[in-house]
């Protein structure tokens, strides 16, 4: 073999290098394989992330070299990255995952990755529109006035034997003092409540409901498909008088739900996202993506209401610190640097409504919003549907412990003249169930 050198990966390391503001910076961490360094790991995650590849090449120029990603600072193994902007497309998600998101997990020189967070410079962030409607926009739909958090339910069992039984849930619920029906994950258009049917049936309960109660009430109905087919779902959702579309966002896909924010703005309507799917590279804390990085290019994408997780408390994983950046992130216009992560400035473009759903009831609302706080949106499924009296009787119950949070009263004691959450503390206790 000649002298001349093979591969260039180290030269994608330049620990004297300070990242520019506007760069696109990411924080990795890091298993090398057996036999690997931690500079050889991170030398071929910014090289398979920007312009390099396996070896040296007779084709690359002075422009190419300045586009190259920079590994700025190691520490153990944590690897931090800037990218010139240049290497991305504006208003691209699918080219910004093919990119950081990318051929780098499969690197034979990589054990495992995972992306901890993501910088975006300003110009970056101004190419997309972000969220239409938003953390404020959310709650304006829904008339809501008070310092209470929207609250949905989803009908359990996950799908409904019928449209109309589907439906008369929502009446139930709306009665009981919930603003939003929920349609669940994987609920769509199945041979025994099809898409249409139950817009028509929900619709037509709503404005029951509505009248009934002279509050406005509304439905987050599933639109997860096909793009086409989810934009004519879209269309029959705007149709029948809806306010809200729901799209399981990770399964449809980034260019989707990119379509899905168009086509929302187009009809008026908001983007509500449900996560399904996110666990699959969310969950080992060496591998995949952080919920927060996830949360980030939604809020990009602009998604009006992203699931957050419950900060601990109810089924589903993620910690109350976790949870809690996630909510800033989404929330604040700038967030400051803390412990290993980026500061951010959103540039402007809309808050997300962070949404707590996962294993909730009654009996753990209040430590919920203690952590979280009364802007947000909460979705109670089980914990209205499994209520010993019945669903209104369950929504009622999840109001009223929101009540005595907002009045600093124990629930023990409010239930004392609340049968409907003397019930609900009497089955599920105070206990998170997972
Ligand atoms: C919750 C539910 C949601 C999960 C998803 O039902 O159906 O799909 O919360 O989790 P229930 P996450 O209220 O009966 O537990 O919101 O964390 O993605
Ligand atoms: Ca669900």
């Amino acid at each position: 073999m000649s002298e001349e050198k093979v591969d260039w990966y180290l030269d994608f390391i330049d620990l004297k290098r300070q990242p520019a503001k506007d760069e696109i910076q990411l924080l990795f961490k890091a298993t090398p394989a057996p036999g690997y360094s931690i500079e050889e790991a991170a030398g071929r995650i910014a090289s398979e992330s920007s312009v390099g590849t396996w070896t040296t090449l007779s084709t690359v120029t002075q422009d190419t070299l300045n586009r190259m990603a920079k590994v700025y600072k190691i520490a153990g193994d944590l690897v931090y990255v800037t990218y010139p902007l240049e290497l991305f497309e504006l208003g691209s998600i699918p080219q910004l995952f093919s990119s950081v998101f990318g051929n780098i997990y499969g690197m034979k020189a990589v054990a495992r990755l995972r992306v901890l967070d993501i910088r975006f410079p300003r110009e970056y962030v101004k190419s997309f529109k972000g969220p239409q409607f938003g953390h404020k926009g959310a709650k304006e739909i829904l008339k809501i006035k008070e310092n209470r958090p929207i609250i949905a339910t989803v009908p359990k069992p996950k799908l409904s034997p019928s449209a109309e039984a589907h439906a008369k849930i929502g009446y139930e619920i709306w009665l009981g003092g919930e603003d939003l029906l929920k349609d669940d994950e994987n609920l769509t258009s199945q041979p025994f409540i099809k898409f249409e049917d139950r817009v028509r049936e929900v619709f037509k309960y709503r404005d029951k409901a509505e009248k009934e109660t002279g509050e406005r009430k509304s439905a987050l109905i599933n639109v997860t498909s096909e793009t086409e087919e989810m934009k004519r779902r879209a269309k029959l959702v705007k149709d029948y008088g809806g306010e809200f579309i729901m799209i399981d966002f990770l399964t449809a896909g980034w260019a989707a739900t990119q379509t899905m924010r168009e086509v929302a703005e187009e009809l008026g309507l908001a983007l509500y996202a449900h996560r399904a799917f996110h666990a699959a590279f969310t969950k080992l804390p060496d591998h995949g993506a952080t919920m927060l990085s996830i949360a980030k290019v939604a809020r990009l994408a602009g998604v009006d209401f992203l699931h957050i997780g419950t900060a601990g408390i109810g089924k589903m994983e993620g910690t109350k610190s976790d949870v809690i950046r996630i909510k800033e992130e989404i929330t604040l216009d700038k967030v400051p640097q803390e412990d290993i992560y980026f500061e951010q400035d959103w540039a402007g473009i809309k808050p997300i409504m962070p949404v707590s759903s996962g294993g909730l009831h009654p009996g753990i609302i209040p430590p919920l919003l203690d952590a979280l706080g009364a802007d947000i949106a909460i979705q109670v499924g089980g914990g209205v549907l499994g209520h010993p009296m019945g669903p209104r009787a369950g929504a009622k119950a999840v109001r009223d412990a929101i009540d005595a949070w907002n009045k600093k009263i124990p629930l023990q004691e409010y239930a004392e003249k609340s049968k409907e959450l003397k019930a609900a503390l009497e089955k599920w206790g105070t206990q998170s169930y997972a």
